[in-house]
């Protein structure tokens, strides 16, 4: 049969409010991740370079990465000189870091949060850097110097004493000049030269050449998210990561102001990342024809793309959900929680009230989700898979540590040490109840 072109890339359109609560429910789900399956992959890899070490990371290199290392790990000060990088594009780093590094800056909390509960009794709260983070920059069909800088500014701004990239190396055993000059400007104290398990496992534990680190961040394929999900979970690596990243993700609300050459440029932005990306379209009160209008510009768009053929994947996975009113989109958009939330709405900046659950969200036709990977400031490092439910993007506290602290005075003692043996006397803990005791029989 002759494929249609027009059909070529077409999502698939639902009308929302007469889909039965099975169909529904359905639609909220994004692809199952093998996880019992990748873990059995990714253990016998992690458990090579925790014996092997560096060798390990030379050996896997030149069999996954087909890249011969003759060193795994860069060391800063790095040669930045004598990078080749296009004067334009490192211009647009340049101002990409800066904005970055103004919004993240912004976040610090270096205030000490200071409360009296009681009088004399005075708790407080302040933060101190993760000392020592690891940060993921992954390789694949992308370069992606942009996601080093996404976890590499608030890091530094965080002030964090140890900064250690690690990105797949290329088949010449380089790392990208873009990623080595971001490596340079957030103050990066290594590059190692390593992608997928095997360098997740040597962030982890540590090698000869690679230090230790305390907690891992960063986007990644399937083998990258299983890996960090094996480690938070071994007490010998005593090491954290920032969230269970999967493919990304972007939804889209648009009413009938929403023009269709933004909305289709806006959904074939994410759709080009991978052929596993989650395109959706939620069109308030569409007529027929706008529906045809976004559908015959997402064709002609994708059609143009370098990347057409991960594009018409993707797209062909991915949904447009029609519903009648704004209340029902934002219903299915905070049930979904889209790791990015475009809305191309009038008054769209009045809607933002609606939004529950959202890594990031880009309001108006003017804030197309590309400023958000790049360059406006705020991070694209951000909950996909449903998980904006319950975590939040990285961003500078990602890189703190918040500890709490108290100082009582002895009166203040007078009046709080009752309520603490009381309390240690019905759970049982003399030794708890004696710990004030003590002080208040002290003369
Ligand atoms: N949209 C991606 C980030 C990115 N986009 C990097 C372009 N480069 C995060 O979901
Ligand atoms: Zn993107």
């Amino acid at each position: 049969i002759q494929k249609s072109p027009i059909a070529d890339f077409r999502m698939r359109s639902v009308d929302y409010e007469s889909a039965p609560a099975e169909e529904k429910a359905r639609l909220l789900k994004r692809p199952v991740l093998k996880f019992d399956e990748m873990m059995a992959k990714v253990r016998p890899i992690i458990d090579e370079v925790r014996r092997r070490g560096d060798k390990a990371l030379i050996d896997l290199a030149a069999t996954l990465d087909r890249a011969q290392l003759s060193e795994t790990v860069i060391r800063s000060p790095f040669d930045i000189d004598s990078l080749p990088i296009d004067k334009n594009v490192k211009d647009a780093i340049d101002q990409a870091y800066a904005n970055i590094k103004q919004f993240h800056a912004a976040q610090i909390t270096n205030e000490t949060l200071i409360v009296e509960t009681m009088p004399g009794v005075v708790c407080s709260r302040f933060a101190r850097p993760i000392a020592r983070v690891g940060l993921y920059v992954p390789g694949g069909t992308a370069v992606l110097p942009s996601t080093a800088l996404m976890l590499g500014v608030p890091a530094q701004v965080a002030g964090c004493q140890q900064i250690l990239l690690a990105s797949p190396p290329r088949p010449d055993g380089t790392i990208s000049p873009e990623v080595m000059y971001v490596a340079h400007l957030v103050g990066a104290s290594a590059v190692l030269k390593a992608g997928g398990a095997q360098a997740i496992a040597a962030l982890a534990y540590g090698t000869e050449s690679v230090p230790k680190v305390d907690k891992i961040f960063g986007p990644g394929n399937q083998w990258v998210t299983a890996a960090k999900m094996l480690v938070q979970n071994d007490t010998d690596a005593l090491v954290s990561i920032d969230m269970p990243a999967g493919p990304s993700e972007v939804l889209v609300i648009a009413d009938d102001t929403a023009r269709p050459t933004f909305v289709a440029a806006d959904l074939l932005s994410q759709a080009e990342h991978g052929v596993d990306s989650q395109v959706v379209l939620v069109a308030v009160n569409f007529s027929h024809n706008q529906l045809q209008q976004i559908e015959d510009e997402i064709e002609k768009q994708a059609r143009a793309l370098p990347r057409a053929e991960i594009v018409r994947e993707s797209i062909g996975k991915s949904l447009i959900i029609q519903v009648s009113t704004i209340e029902e989109a934002f219903e299915f958009s905070n049930s979904y929680a889209p790791e990015h939330l475009i809305l191309h709405l009038k008054d769209a900046k009045r809607r933002v009230d609606l939004v529950q659950n959202a890594g990031s969200v880009f309001v108006g036709p003017y804030s197309p989700e590309s400023c958000g990977d790049y360059a406006s400031g705020t991070n694209h490092t951000l909950p996909t898979n449903g998980y904006a439910r319950q975590y939040s993007g990285v961003n500078t506290l990602s890189f703190q540590k918040h500890i709490t602290s108290q100082e009582i005075s002895k009166e203040g003692l007078d009046k709080l040490g009752p309520v603490v043996i009381r309390l240690a006397e019905c759970e049982g803990l003399e030794a708890h109840a004696n710990a004030v005791r003590v002080r208040l029989k002290a003369t």
